[in-house]
């Protein structure tokens, strides 16, 4: 392997932080229609049908997987079950058997651990695999990505796709590309063009809302995004916004992360009917308080922001947070920061179909231990903390010698 980089001007950079990431070997492995996949193996009468595992029609559940023969009809995640129905009337209906797709998950979970000690799982049907020294000595990606989707089919009789890349951002977006049953390869000199062609939609992490606020800046396309500064993504996006400009430029150090860090823990319960009123709706609220704090003390853990999330029954979706120095760490820390978050919602004006309750930003065990010692009263009130914004990163796209 050559371990060349360039930095922006051209001139091979002698910086390792610069020739790390641009050398790196990543591939991301999604499985294909996971669930719906499962069930059309283990009931080989529903090959080739449209298969949609989640809630009932009947009910107000929604789509958790569909089958690509499904899809063809429009039916999507996350769609009421009802919608799918109506879209396609003969579509074959199935309860979860997660117990049953937890199982394939460990079986391709070890499969991956054959090629790399390196594997970051990301859900139950998808990881990341830091293969640049794996343990077959293979140099390229490309033939270790061809021999995990082969294991794979052999194993589980299953298919899977995959993206080979320099970073985790594009080899996630690389196995996406070419589904189901694809592999599609982004060499570090062909990232910026497969980026700049790229609709926004589909680059990492931009979700919906986020979506639509690019368009309305005028940015459709991986080539739109490079016309903004750091500064500009930054106040209109907050911190993602730096990660965008990072993106649009092929940059993405994050390692793949063999131990996976717990980064939040919630509860959400979509309603069996929506509600208005706002004294039921504390009462849900509550109880999803109080399960929260019984996993903050079971992990001896607590966390720095608080977010309520709220699904009007017309499906538009809020988040209202905030971080406090001292964390929350149990019920009372929740319910006294709570009332003003609910104030910024339309809860009881509005009917609310889904609540939740998240903490995040956890700290270790030791940090919790820490801040609860500070979290005694002090006769003073205590100044808000503020996230800093300025980081630096090379401003132009990488390239290298790497052969994948
Ligand atoms: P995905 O990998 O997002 O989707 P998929 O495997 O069904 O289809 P594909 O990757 O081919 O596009 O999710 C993996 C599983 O996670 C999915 O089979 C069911 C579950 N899931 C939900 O329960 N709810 C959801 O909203 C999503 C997106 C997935
Ligand atoms: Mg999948
Ligand atoms: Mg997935």
């Amino acid at each position: 392997m050559t371990a060349v980089s360039v930095n922006g001007d051209n001139t091979p950079s002698p910086n390792p932080f610069f020739a790390m990431p641009l050398t790196r070997k990543i591939i991301h492995v999604d499985m294909d229609a996971f669930f719906a996949s499962i069930e059309q193996r283990d009931r080989p009468e529903l090959h080739g049908l449209p298969v949609i595992v989640g809630g009932s029609p009947r009910s107000r559940g929604v789509v958790a997987a569909c089958s690509y023969e499904a899809r063809a009809f429009g039916i999507h995640s996350a769609m009421p079950s009802v919608r799918a129905h109506q879209m396609c009337p003969q579509a074959v209906f199935l309860a979860p058997r997660m117990a049953r797709y937890q199982e394939v998950s460990r079986q391709i979970m070890a499969l991956f651990r054959r090629y790399t000690t390196l594997v970051e799982p990301l859900s139950v049907d998808e990881a990341f695999l830091d293969v640049t020294t794996n343990l077959l000595g293979e140099p390229s990606a490309t033939r270790i990505a061809q021999a995990i989707r082969a294991t794979i089919r052999e194993t589980t009789g299953l298919t899977a796709s995959a993206g080979v890349s320099y970073n985790k951002f594009l080899a996630k977006i690389a196995s996406g590309h070419n589904k189901p049953d694809g592999l599609t390869v982004i060499p570090p000199d062909r990232a910026q063009a497969f980026i700049a062609a790229l609709p926004i939609g589909k680059l990492y992490g931009v979700g919906k809302v986020t979506e639509q606020k690019m368009r309305q800046q005028g940015i459709r396309t991986g080539a739109d995004l490079l016309r903004f500064s750091r500064q500009e993504l930054a106040a209109l996006f907050g911190k993602s916004g730096l990660f965008f400009h990072d993106m649009a430029r092929g940059i993405d150090c994050r390692p793949v992360e063999s131990v996976r860090v717990r980064k939040s823990i919630g509860s959400e319960t979509t309603l069996p009917k929506d509600i208005l009123d706002f004294v039921r709706v504390s009462t849900v609220l509550f109880d999803q308080v109080q399960q929260v704090a019984r996993i903050l003390a079971h992990k001896k853990t607590g966390g720095r922001t608080l977010t309520l999330k709220v699904r009007y029954s017309d499906f538009t979706t809020i988040t209202r947070s905030c971080t406090t120095p001292q964390g929350f760490f149990d019920a009372a820390d929740i319910v006294a920061q709570l009332p003003r978050l609910l104030a910024a919602t339309e809860a009881g004006r509005r009917p609310i179909r889904l609540l939740g309750i998240t903490v995040a930003n956890l700290c270790s065990e030791q940090e919790a231990r820490r801040l609860r010692i500070r979290q005694l009263p002090l006769p003073f009130p205590q100044p808000r903390s503020r996230n800093a914004l300025a980081t630096t990163s090379p401003e132009l796209p990488p390239h290298s010698q790497t052969k994948y």
